[in-house]
C-alpha cells in the first residue's frame, strides 16, 4: 500500500530536492493519502481547486459581477479562531519557551502527534506547498513547504504567501526551509461522505524551533493553519531573530508622506483585532498627508549598514478581520477586496450573492449567516462571528507603496505600540528613550478578543502584542529588544533608532462611549508622532512618557466634545497607580530573564508617581 501510494506522486515530483523528497515521503508513509499534488500556484490550479471546493460544500461562489472570482466558506462552529491553550513550543529546553508558552518535551510531543497523524490523510489529497516569506529576490529568501491534507488551506496560502512552482525553482536541490506539517485530522474510510469543513476537535499547533519544524493538527483555520503566518513568521521567525540578530515582530507597516513631502516610515504592534489593518491602510482625515499600505500584521526588521532599522512584511495577502470594516472605516480595504480573487470564512452571505458583515452600513433583510441560517435584522444573532476574515491579495490594495517587494525593506522611523484599553492608557505617549520604549512594549496591556478561542474583553499582558506568538522565553525576547537598542548595524548610533510610541485608540468615557473617534482621524495622532520626530510639536512631561498638550494634536474640523480628548490625553496617577502591582507581578514570572534595566524602569515610573 505505502509504495503504490507514494508513487502517486512522488515519481512526477516537480523536484529532485533530496531533503524535500525525503520529507514528503516520510510524512506521505505517515500518513497514508489517497494522492500527493504538488501545487504550482498557478490560476489553472486555483481554478480547479475552488471548483471542487464549490463542489464539496467548503466554498460557495460569490456573484462574479460583484466579487469576481470569489469565495464563501463557513467553518465548523468550533474552529473560528486560533487555539492558545493547543499551542505549543517545544523546545529541548522547557526554559527556552518561558513562563508564556505552553510547553512539552519534544520527542514526547512528535510521539502524541505521530499517533495522531497516522493515517489522518486517508482517503484525502496531500498537497506540498512551496513557499517564500518575503521578496524571493531577498539575499536569503526564507523559504518553506507545507503540507496540508486541505484544498481551503492551498487556496489561502496562495493569497497570503508567494508559493508555487517558482518557488520551488528558486529553491533548487539544496535550500533550507522551514517543514511546516498541517492536518485537518479528518480521515475518510472509503465511501465516506466528507463534511463541509473537516476538522477534529483535538487541536495542536506545535512548534520545534530548533529544528524551525511546525506541526499542526485538527484545524482548518487561519494562524492555525496557514502556517507561513503566526507559525514560521512569527513564532520560528522570533528565534530565528534571535540567532541571528533580528525581530519578527506582529507588526503593521506604513509610509507616511507628510504635507511637505518628507516621508516617514511607521510600524505599529497592536494585539490581534486592536487596529493594525485599519491603520495600515487608513485613509487621513487631514488635508495634505498621505498613507500608503506596506503590511498589516507582520514585519521582520533589521539593522542595514547604515544603522538604521529596516522593515519588510513576509505576507503576499491581508488575512483581516471583517466585522467594522466598511467604506467609512476602511475604505481602502472595501477597494481591495472589490477587485475580487479573494475568499470570506464566517461572514454573512446576501441573496445577490455579494457578502455582508456587522458594521457594513445598514443590514439587508435577508441573510444567510456565518452557521447557515436564514438571518433577519429581527433574529438577534450576528450575522457574522467577530473573529470573520477576508483574505485577499495584497497587490489590489489601491494604496500599496512601491517599496512593498523591495527586499531590503523600508527605514523605520517611530514604532508604535497600542492595546485595547477602556481606562488608564491616554491615546498617545512617547517614550523618553528606546529602553523607556522596551519597557513600554513589554508591559503592554490589552483586552482579550475574538481573534483567539476564549473569554473577550479580558485585560491581560501582551508584550508588544506578542504574547501568543514569541516562539521562546518572553523574558531573553525582552533581553533582545535591548540589545537591538544597541545598534545591529556597522555603525551603531542610538540617535537612528526609530522612537517609540504608545497609543490607545479605545479609551472610554463615562457613558461608555470612545473617547477618541479613531479609524481615518488616527491620522492627527500620526502627525503628532512626525512632529515629534521633527522636534517641532509640544508635550507634557507625564511620568508615563510624553503625551500632547491638547493644543499640539490637531483636532481642527472634528466635531468632537474637547472635553472627550482632554480625558483621551489624561495620565492619572491614580489609574497607573493600580497598575504598578499588575506589572510587579508580570515581570515577576520571568526571574533572572528580566533584563535588569526593565525593573529600573519600573523603579523610575513608581518614583515618578510617588509609589513607594
Ligand atoms: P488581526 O488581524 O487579528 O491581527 O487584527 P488587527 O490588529 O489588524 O485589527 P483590525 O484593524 O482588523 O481591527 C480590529 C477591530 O477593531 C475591527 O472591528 C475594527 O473595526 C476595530 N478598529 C480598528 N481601528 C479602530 C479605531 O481606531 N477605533 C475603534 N474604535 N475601533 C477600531
Ligand atoms: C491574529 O490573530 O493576530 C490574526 C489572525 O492575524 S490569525 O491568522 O488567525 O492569527
Ligand atoms: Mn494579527
Amino acid at each position: 500500500m505505502t509504495a503504490a501510494t507514494v508513487s502517486l506522486g512522488l515519481e512526477n515530483a516537480p523536484t529532485t530536492h533530496p531533503k524535500l523528497l525525503a520529507w514528503v515521503r516520510e510524512v506521505a508513509e505517515l500518513t497514508t493519502p489517497d494522492r500527493i499534488v504538488w501545487c504550482d500556484g498557478s490560476d489553472a490550479e486555483w481554478t480547479r481547486l475552488t471548483d471542487e471546493l464549490v463542489e464539496a460544500g467548503t466554498l460557495v461562489r460569490l456573484n462574479p459581477e460583484i466579487k469576481p472570482n470569489s469565495f464563501w466558506a463557513r467553518t465548523d462552529p468550533t474552529d473560528v479562531a486560533r487555539v492558545e491553550e493547543r499551542t505549543f513550543i517545544c523546545s529541548a529546553d522547557e526554559a527556552d519557551a518561558g513562563p508564556t508558552n505552553n510547553w512539552m518535551a519534544p520527542a514526547e510531543m512528535k510521539r502524541l502527534m505521530t499517533d495522531l497523524y497516522r493515517g489522518c490523510m486517508t482517503g484525502r489529497t496531500l498537497y506540498v506547498i512551496p513557499f517564500c516569506m518575503g521578496p524571493l529576490t531577498a539575499e536569503r529568501p526564507m523559504f518553506g513547504v507545507e503540507i496540508t491534507d486541505s484544498a481551503y488551506v492551498v487556496a489561502s496560502m496562495r493569497v497570503m504567501t508567494r508559493m508555487g512552482a517558482h518557488v520551488l525553482e528558486a529553491m533548487g536541490d539544496d535550500a533550507d526551509f522551514v517543514h511546516a506539517l498541517h492536518s485537518v485530522g479528518a480521515p475518510l474510510e472509503p465511501g465516506q461522505a466528507d463534511v463541509e469543513w473537516p476538522c477534529n476537535q483535538t487541536k495542536y499547533i506545535t512548534h520545534f524551533p530548533e529544528e524551525r519544524l511546525i506541526w499542526s493538527y485538527g484545524s482548518g483555520y487561519g494562524g492555525n493553519s496557514l502556517l507561513g503566518k503566526k507559525c514560521y513568521s512569527l513564532r520560528i521567525g522570533s528565534v530565528m531573530g534571535r540567532d541571528e540578530g533580528w525581530l519578527a515582530e506582529h507588526m503593521l507597516i506604513l509610509r507616511l508622506t507628510s504635507p511637505e513631502g518628507k516621508v516617514y516610515h511607521v510600524t505599529g504592534a497592536f494585539p490581534s483585532a486592536c487596529g493594525k489593518t485599519n491603520l495600515a491602510m487608513l485613509e487621513p482625515t487631514i488635508p495634505g498627508w498621505k498613507v500608503e499600505t506596506l503590511g498589516d500584521d507582520i514585519a521582520w526588521m533589521r539593522f542595514g549598514a547604515d544603522g538604521r532599522l529596516y522593515a519588510v512584511n513576509p505576507e503576499y495577502g491581508l488575512f483581516g478581520v471583517a466585522p467594522g470594516t466598511d467604506y467609512k472605516t476602511n475604505p481602502n480595504a472595501m477597494r481591495t477586496i472589490a477587485k475580487g480573487n479573494s475568499l470570506f470564512t464566517n461572514v454573512a452571505l446576501t441573496d445577490e450573492g455579494d457578502i455582508w458583515w456587522e458594521g457594513m452600513g445598514e443590514p439587508p433583510a435577508h441573510l444567510i449567516d456565518w452557521h447557515g441560517h436564514d438571518w433577519t435584522p429581527d433574529s438577534g444573532e450576528l450575522s457574522s462571528h467577530p473573529n470573520s476574515r477576508f483574505c485577499t491579495p495584497i497587490k489590489q490594495c489601491p494604496i500599496l507603496a512601491e517599496s512593498y517587494e523591495d527586499p531590503a525593506g523600508v527605514p523605520i522611523d517611530a514604532i508604535l505600540f497600542g492595546g485595547r484599553r477602556k481606562t488608564t492608557i491616554p491615546l498617545v505617549s512617547e517614550a523618553r528613550d528606546w529602553v523607556h520604549g522596551v519597557f513600554q512594549g513589554a508591559t503592554l496591556s490589552s483586552e482579550t478578543t475574538a481573534a483567539a478561542v476564549g473569554q473577550v474583553g479580558v485585560v491581560r499582558r501582551d508584550p508588544m502584542a506578542m504574547l501568543p506568538f514569541i516562539g521562546y522565553n518572553a523574558g531573553d525576547y525582552f533581553g533582545h529588544w535591548i540589545a537591538m537598542g544597541k545598534g545591529g548595524g556597522e555603525t551603531p548610533d542610538a540617535a537612528k533608532l526609530p522612537k517609540i510610541f504608545y497609543v490607545n485608540w479605545f479609551r472610554r468615557g463615562d457613558e461608555g462611549q470612545f473617547l477618541w473617534p479613531g479609524y481615518g482621524e488616527n491620522s492627527r495622532v500620526l502627525k503628532w508622532v512626525v512632529e515629534r520626530l521633527e522636534g517641532r510639536a509640544d508635550a507634557v512631561d507625564t511620568a508615563v512618557g510624553f503625551v500632547p498638550t491638547p493644543a499640539a494634536l490637531d483636532v481642527s474640523g472634528l466635531d468632537l466634545d474637547p472635553a472627550d480628548v482632554i480625558a483621551a490625553l489624561k495620565v492619572d496617577p491614580e489609574e497607573w497607580k493600580a497598575e504598578i502591582p499588575q506589572i510587579t507581578e508580570w515581570f515577576t514570572k520571568f526571574g533572572d530573564k528580566l533584563p535588569g534595566v526593565l525593573w529600573a524602569e519600573l523603579d523610575a515610573l513608581k518614583a515618578r508617581l510617588g509609589v513607594e
